[in-house]
């Protein structure tokens, strides 16, 4: 299949990037961090969105060389963001199931932390539930080996999964990052899931991200049912990384 060859190839010709979303606190506005989303800019097809090349290389296992770029790119792109800085940002990095099951991903990463002078605490893992249902030993023990390591680990599209409840006391989980299906809804049974969701994560000490709020009334309901932070584009689409530097150190 041309995609998955020229995929095979992307990353020597230096056709990814990687984009940064502002996360911002809702109760004043502030910039906190942001989540890095690939990009792939084809010479001739131009911009191919992740959700048609990220399947084609989790199903060759170009996801393993490809996942390595995109930690070793945003762990770079922390180590800027966090350099002078005062408070912290904090990168967010979506890693798949199949990373998790390659052998070496935790290794692999200390490597890229230090590499690149990046800490573990200016970085979040985003995984999907579908990681969780994974009953694998290993999936477990390197996701535990990350939180260890300093990682925070959040639970993203939570809410749109294939899964039960059970694994949000089982897991080392953070935040969990409600998905934007729930909050660009006119449907007004989600306010109330969101409201749930809310609690539930009050409950267990987690914190939370709503994600795709794109209006005031959106981040408003959310504020004053005590959700900590949004990404959206109310805020902002994904920016370059000179954007994504230049936005920070304007808000500090
Ligand atoms: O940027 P966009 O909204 O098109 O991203 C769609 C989805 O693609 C994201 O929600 C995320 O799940 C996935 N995605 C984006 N970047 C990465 C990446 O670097 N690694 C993995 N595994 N998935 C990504
Ligand atoms: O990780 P995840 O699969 O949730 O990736 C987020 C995706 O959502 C990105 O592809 C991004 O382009 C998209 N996105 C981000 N903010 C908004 C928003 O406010 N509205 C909509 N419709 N999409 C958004
Ligand atoms: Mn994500
Ligand atoms: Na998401």
């Amino acid at each position: 299949m041309r995609l998955e060859s020229e995929l095979r190839r992307a990353i020597e010709r230096g056709e990814l990037e990687l984009h940064y979303q502002p996360k911002v606190l809702l109760e004043n506005g502030a910039m906190v961090g942001s989540e890095a989303l690939l990009r792939w800019r084809h010479p001739e097809m131009g911009m191919i969105p992740p959700a048609r090349f990220i399947p084609v290389a989790e199903d060759t296992g170009l996801i393993v060389e490809l996942g390595r770029w995109v930690l070793r790119e945003a762990c770079q792109t922390a180590t800027e963001l966090n350099a002078d800085s005062q408070s912290t940002h904090k990168v967010a990095i979506n890693l798949s199931v199949k990373q998790f099951q390659s052998a070496g991903l935790v290794k692999s990463i200390a490597e890229i932390l230090d590499e690149t002078g990046c800490r573990a605490e200016w970085v979040e893992i985003e995984i999907t539930e579908s990681l969780l249902l994974d009953q694998k030993n290993e999936t477990l023990q390197a996701l535990c080996e990350l939180r260890s390591m300093g990682f925070s680990i959040a639970i993203d599209d939570f809410g749109t999964g294939y899964s039960a409840l059970n694994y949000l006391a089982r897991f080392p989980i953070d935040t969990l990052k409600i998905d934007r299906s729930f909050i660009n809804s006119t449907d007004r049974r989600n306010e109330e899931l969101v409201k749930a969701i809310l609690s539930i994560a009050r409950c267990l000490g987690q914190s939370v991200v709503a994600e795709g709020v794109e209006t005031a009334e959106q981040a408003a309901f959310l504020a004053a049912n005590g959700c900590g932070s949004a990404q959206g584009f109310l805020y902002s689409k994904a920016v370059p990384k000179a954007d994504i530097i230049a936005l920070w150190l304007r808000s500090a």
